[in-house]
């Protein structure tokens, strides 16, 4: 048997670990143990090895020369790019099935055909029917939402042109997709495309390949998350600055433990508004709780959490945790980073565990469907009155709560970066812009990505953050990142004083800002493309995505939906490192050409760096290149904070 770390090796969360050690001490199975007792398979974790037909698998060398072949012949390079496409296909697939999901609730809703639903955001409906070429003037806002909802709808199955939203791009962007032969058409069609060309005896250049899979993960980032984020807006309202608490502390040792965890947000709204409601109030106090403690985990938490305020227990690694404290009553799960190990573990506390998605079964857990368009409340009662009913059986012995939860603000869509910064009446990126030109912002990153358990839980997000910060550079985030930092404190206005360098800290207290932005879920990084287009109109900043002093990371990934957002910003002309590991050999012509030669092509690249100081100093020296480039790079060399330094920082 592996050895297993020592806990202060597994994660820097207080509530993970704690729990960690408790499951430990009962026997109980965790995915971070999992994690040691199974090695990664070397040759897996490189990519080199091919299941696509049965002449195979084939197992290539990672060392040089690279000059094993597959059966078939295929090389390495092909190897590996037809692994990365296919990666890039599933991301694809899962957030633009989402994305389909939100379409179609939508339209229910636009028909008049959902009562359990309502357009809250009316405004942001307008502004999407404008991008979308609807007319709005003198007409009805149902008629002018059913045609929204059928728009967005046809980009999912859209056989020839460029999806709608591809025009909120920079004309450069747009122009340089076009002349690669990149612009998308339906979001289906490109993972179907995908899925074919990286079949057995189809294409076979590693070029090809990547450039195929720009498409198709512009056809996510531009296409299906776009139009999810869009439509989730408008049905659960834009988010706004909004107070929320984060970590297992969120957890009431008096009341029914709600868990919800997975990716969309609908079923969530729906119990939002039945925890509150009088009926279920009542039927908790009969059960003999004081009443229901509804709380989010991973991402339809973070877009509650952003949207209401939902308190949220914890990212993708603490999922285990929350299960472990003994106290939650009932977890519900949807689609997307639901572990399996979750339903066994649940049956060693009294948490009863369902399934609610037709999609996403789990042999041992209880399936109740949950669908958007159809008796939405009702099944939302169902669920509820189960996890009201198995309060009873909460064995008190076994309940450990952890004291610890943090308060942040989050909701920082797009919009409300634009009003944030320009003020009510002049809405603007200009002031970001400004601020950036004249040097006290130098740039700013996107880090965003999953927890996983092959690296120390949130260490790698919390030390590239604050490094980032240290160095200026303004962090926007989306996903299980977002919870790390947030638990951390960075998402206070007062994290500024503390760990900014003196031009950023100077912006946040200017505009009573957190320096570290949460933007929503991982389907909501479309939004940071939207807000990078918007710097580039905006002006003084050059004429394409790829001429922004802007950098990416993803530095504890573990789902193909990461890869599928990388290539997205890749494609889109940022440079995006990630951690963890990458599934390529360095030296292969596949591998330098993702890590180097695209960005002749696409101005952005990739690049892989596991250690949080490196990925740091990656992004900063990229935005100074950036900066000088714009020829506004005076007096803006990297600092390298020592802890000394960090500590006069902090003073
Ligand atoms: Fe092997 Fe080629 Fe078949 Fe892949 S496609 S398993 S490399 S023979
Ligand atoms: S939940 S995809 S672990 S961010 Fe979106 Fe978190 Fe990554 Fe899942």
């Amino acid at each position: 048997m592996a050895k297993l770390r020592e806990i202060q090796d597994v994660t820097i969360c207080e509530t993970t670990a704690e729990m960690l050690k408790k499951a430990r001490d009962a026997g109980l199975s965790t995915a971070f143990d999992r994690a040691d007792e199974m090695s990664a398979c070397p040759i897996g974790a490189k990519s080199a090895c091919c299941k696509h037909c049965v002449m195979g698998p084939c197992r290539l060398s990672s060392k040089a020369p690279y000059d094993k072949v597959g059966v078939c012949g295929a090389t390495i390079d092909t190897i590996q790019a037809r692994n990365f496409a296919r990666m890039v296909a599933a991301g694809t697939a899962a957030h633009s099935d989402h994305g389909r999901e939100m379409s179609e609730l939508f339209l229910s809703i636009a028909k008049g055909e959902n009562p359990d639903y309502q357009i809250r955001d009316e405004a942001k409906l307008l502004a999407v029917a404008k991008d979308l070429g609807v007319e709005t003037e003198g007409r009805e806002v149902k008629d002018v939402a059913v045609e929204v909802a059928e728009i967005c709808l046809s980009q999912f199955g859209q056989q020839h042109g460029p999806l709608k939203f591809l025009e909120r791009a920079p004309e450069a962007r747009f122009k340089k997709w076009q002349e690669l032969g990149l612009l998308p058409r339906g979001v289906d069609r490109e993972v179907v495309e995908m899925m074919h060309r990286t079949a057995m005896g189809v294409d076979q250049d590693y070029k090809n390949l990547t450039l195929g899979a720009a498409r198709c993960a512009l056809a996510d980032g531009w296409g299906g998350s776009m139009v999810s984020t869009e439509l989730s807006d408008i049905m659960f309202g834009t988010p706004k600055p909004i107070r929320g608490e984060v970590d297992l502390g969120v957890l009431d040792a008096n009341k029914v433990n709600v868990v919800v965890h997975g990716h969309e947000p609908h079923m969530l709204d729906m119990l939002c508004e039945l925890a509150e409601d009088p009926e279920m109030l009542a039927k908790a106090k009969e059960a003999g709780a004081e009443g229901i403690n509804l709380v989010g985990m991973c991402c339809s938490g973070n877009e509650q959490l952003i949207r209401r305020g939902l308190k949220h227990a914890g990212n993708f690694m603490q999922c285990d945790a929350v299960i472990i404290t003994g106290a939650v009553d009932g977890m519900m799960v949807d689609v997307q980073c639901i572990q399996q190990g979750l339903v066994s573990l649940s049956q060693c506390f009294h948490t009863k565990f369902f399934t609610t998605n037709y999609r996403c079964k789990i042999e041992g857990a209880e399936h109740i469907e949950f669908h958007g368009t159809e008796n939405a409340r009702q099944s939302g009662v169902e669920l509820l009155t189960k996890a009201i009913e198995n309060f009873k059986n909460r064995d008190a012995s076994k309940v450990t709560i952890p004291d610890t939860r943090e308060q942040m603000i989050g909701g920082f869509s797009h919009e409300t970066i634009n009003y944030m910064l320009g003020g009510t009446f002049r809405a603007s990126y200009t002031p970001l812009n400004d601020n950036i030109i004249n040097g006290r912002i130098r740039g700013v990153a996107g880090v965003v990505g999953c927890t996983n358990p092959r690296v120390k839980h949130d260490w790698v997000h919390y030390e590239l953050v604050k490094e980032l910060l240290a160095n200026d550079v303004l962090v926007v985030q989306t996903g299980c990142s977002a919870i790390t930092m947030a638990k951390m404190g960075f998402m206070q206005p007062e994290a500024a004083a503390k760990y900014c360098g003196p031009g950023l800290r100077e912006v946040c207290e200017a505009v009573g800002m957190p320096p570290v932005l949460h933007s929503g879920a991982c389907v909501d990084n479309s939004r940071i493309l939207v807000a990078l287009s918007e710097m580039v109109k905006t002006g003084g900043l050059g004429d394409d995505i790829s001429d922004l002093p802007v950098a990416g990371a993803a530095p504890e990934y573990m789902s193909e939906k990461a890869i599928a957002i990388g290539h997205y910003f890749v494609a889109s002309g940022v440079f995006t490192v990630f951690g963890v590991t990458f599934p390529a050999i360095e030296g292969t012509k596949w591998a330098e050409y993702l890590f180097g030669g695209i960005e002749e092509d696409l101005g952005g690249k990739w690049a892989f760096e596991s250690d949080p100081n490196k990925m740091a100093a990656l992004m900063i020296d990229h935005i100074n290149k950036k900066r000088e480039a714009l020829g506004i790079h005076k007096k803006k060399e990297r600092v390298l904070f020592d802890m000394e330094a960090r500590r006069q920082l902090e003073v």
